[in-house]
């Protein structure tokens, strides 16, 4: 990779991405575009920033045209919750936006990153040390468009020879941009609302696990996934990828040791309640770390002490991590 297009790139994981990747390879070489016109200023001074909606692949091509990227980071996507408020127009605005980035990055060529997700599994999927190759009959609109998604790339590969990567993210927690409406966005929540008001109403029993990832573990595994020879890859489209299994009762019993004080209750949304619960609790990732040496840094409390140090500069409040 030299020069670097993010589309998408004022999300939770894009916001972040794009300060990796400009650290990495230069502000001028990293290209940032979103169809949110006014992101984050570190987003928009630091390097090139360009408003584009990746459901027109015309606006794509002539970015391409311009800055000629030889990779392209598309992370433009509808998330789990919100997409089950509309399934018809998720299934359109995420399958629509991966052909266009397919299609132009297989005119130019370049490579293409595609986030997958634990969304790609469903309830018939092994619950726990989720294998890599397995059952994937997700129940969810989102979950649908991964697994499709996982394959659209697959072929464009095969047919094509596109160099696709991806892989299979658990719920992310970050404090640099809040998360765009997915199931796991209670995680990130609970910090905020910790260091604000010391409570919070959870949307998930307080027993639900899931896998989850601090964003320097995501973003580093995106990087390295992208750089990696593809001679290594057999499993290029769907990596998955595993740092901890945790339960709300888990994070509320790590923030504790940061914030004393802090109480939840439960409400449970049963939609939420019920997505989460068809997804995988852990997953087997000895695919991702024997073919390019994936390796995650953080584990639970490690997390909350970053998070909760962050987030306190962040909203100038005076707690000490
Ligand atoms: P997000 O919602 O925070 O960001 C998505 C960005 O895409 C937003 O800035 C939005 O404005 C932009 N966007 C939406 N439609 C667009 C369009 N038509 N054209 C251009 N931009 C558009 O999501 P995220 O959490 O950063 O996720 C990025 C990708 O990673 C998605 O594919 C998501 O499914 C995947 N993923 C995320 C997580 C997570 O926990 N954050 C986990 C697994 C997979
Ligand atoms: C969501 O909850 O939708 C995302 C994901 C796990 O893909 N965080």
């Amino acid at each position: 990779m030299h020069k670097i297009l993010v589309l998408g790139a004022a999300g939770q994981i894009g916001s972040e991405l794009t300060l990796a990747l400009r650290q990495k390879y230069g502000n001028e070489n990293v290209i940032a575009a979103d169809i949110k016109t006014h992101p984050d200023k570190q987003i928009t001074e630091a390097g090139p920033f360009l408003h584009a909606d990746c459901m027109d692949k015309q606006a794509i091509l002539s970015i391409v045209n311009q800055y000629k990227p030889d990779a392209i980071f598309h992370l433009a996507a509808i998330l789990s919750a919100v997409a089950e408020e509309n399934p018809q127009k998720a299934w359109s605005v995420n399958m629509t936006c991966l052909q266009n980035v397919l299609e132009v990055a297989r005119s130019v060529p370049c490579q293409v990153f595609f986030p997958s997700s634990i969304a790609a599994f469903g309830p018939s999927t092994p619950i726990t040390f989720t294998p890599q190759d397995t059952v994937q009959r997700p129940t969810t609109i989102y979950g649908v468009t991964k697994v499709a998604g996982e394959l659209f790339c697959d072929y464009y590969f095969q047919k094509y020879g596109v160099d696709t990567r991806g892989l299979r993210f658990p719920g992310l927690i970050s404090y640099h941009t809040l998360p765009g409406g997915g199931t796991t966005d209670f995680a990130v929540e609970m910090y905020y609302k910790a260091l604000k008001h010391k409570k919070y109403t959870c949307c998930l029993r307080a027993n639900t696990q899931l896998p989850i990832m601090y964003m320097p573990d995501a973003i580093r595994a995106a990087i390295e996934l992208m750089e990696v020879n593809p001679s290594k890859l057999k499993h290029r489209n769907a990596f998955n990828i595993h740092a901890m299994t945790i339960s709300p009762d888990d994070i509320v019993h790590s923030i504790r040791k940061f914030v004393p004080g802090f109480t939840i209750n439960y409400q449970v949304d049963e939609l939420l309640q019920q997505i989460a619960n068809s997804w995988p609790r852990s997953l087997d990732d000895s695919a991702a770390h024997k073919e390019w040496g994936w390796k995650p840094h953080f584990n639970l409390d490690k997390m909350s002490e970053d998070m909760i140090k962050n987030l306190s500069l962040k909203l100038n409040m005076s707690v000490q991590a």
